[in-house]
């Protein structure tokens, strides 16, 4: 398959990488129809695992089976699909070769009081599964934040010596930190940094709200004039944040919320600089054909041009 410009220039950004490594970012990148293009949708589907069965799929009882989920990514023309060990193992024989998988090797679950995250899945099973990257979830701000940065550091360096490529999802939550303050321009703009600092090729964070959270940091916000007062404008700084733009970002949805919702937050994600949506309830909790359209409807405008 020939590279275009676009996914050419994108791996130029990752200039300590293997040939492993760039040429699963590069399946990531060339995948469905978005391939080419520099942007991504994504399908995460490691809900059951973080809310449970009956909250993840009782909306729409197809989606317990692992086969409708790789079907609705592979039907929808996704860039990839992300999920946890036994969720790939599921599909594995029957999928092989049909999408890029992410293997998320850590989770959580709705019965732990703590912010942390189990490691579930490794280096060789994503090997074994023929995954084109890891998937990792840090939680900044919570008690065990060090422990996850210091367990990613090594499944980091173990999936990279592989060849792999690696994604962090980074969810700021913990002690210090409200609701608001979760989703918070500049907490979100910290916690996408973090990832990059930590070497993800590719960081996923929730869309940035207006609010400023951190005391420390409200001051520069306020006399350096950065403009968040839009989703927009909020992105444009995640994507600074992002080293500049050299490394792709992309934004989860968040709870099942209205199609003019969704595909506002993808304009605003598009128009931003972001790279992209990781989508989960907004596209398995809906009617397959339903799922289907909207996620068209979003690839339609990440391909307007920006
Ligand atoms: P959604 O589009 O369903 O929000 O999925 C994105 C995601 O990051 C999942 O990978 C993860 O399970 C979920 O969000 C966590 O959501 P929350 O932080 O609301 O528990």
């Amino acid at each position: 398959m020939k590279l275009t410009r676009r996914v050419k220039d994108i791996l130029s950004w990752y200039e300590s990488d293997n040939p492993g490594t760039k040429g699963n970012l590069a399946r990531i990148l060339m995948e469905g129809k978005l391939g080419g293009t520099g942007r991504m949708v994504i399908l995460p589907v490691d809900q059951g695992f973080e809310h449970g069965p009956a909250r993840s799929f009782a909306p729409n009882p197809a989606a317990y089976d692992p086969h409708y989920l790789f079907d609705l990514a592979i039907e929808a023309g996704l860039n990839a699909y992300a999920a946890p060990l036994g969720m790939i193992e599921a599909g594995a024989a029957t999928y092989a070769g049909s999408i890029p998988t992410i293997l998320k090797v850590n989770s959580s679950n709705s019965l732990s009081t703590t912010k942390d995250q189990a490691v579930t899945g490794s280096v060789s099973d994503a090997l074994r599964l023929g995954c084109s990257a890891i998937g990792f979830t840090i939680y900044p701000g919570s008690e065990y934040q060090f422990e996850m940065m210091e367990e990613l550091r090594e499944l980091a360096e173990e999936a990279k010596a592989a060849g792999l490529a690696v994604v962090v999802w980074s969810y700021p939550r913990g002690p210090m930190l409200d609701k608001v303050g979760e989703t918070a321009f500049d907490i979100c703009a910290y916690a996408a940094h973090m990832a990059a600092l930590m070497g993800a090729h590719i960081i996923k964070v929730k869309p940035p709200m207006e609010p400023l959270s951190l005391d420390a940091a409200k001051k520069v916000y306020i006399d350096r004039k950065i403009d968040g007062a839009t989703m927009t404008a909020r992105i444009r700084h995640i994507v600074q944040a992002c080293f500049n733009g050299r490394r792709l970002v992309v934004f989860s949805g968040g709870e099942a919320k209205g199609a003019d919702a969704l595909l506002d937050e993808a304009r605003a994600i598009h128009a931003g600089g972001g790279n992209g949506s990781i989508v989960g309830r907004n596209a398995f909790q809906r009617p397959k054909d339903e799922a289907l359209k909207l996620l068209a409807s979003m690839i339609e405008v990440y391909k307007t041009k920006a």
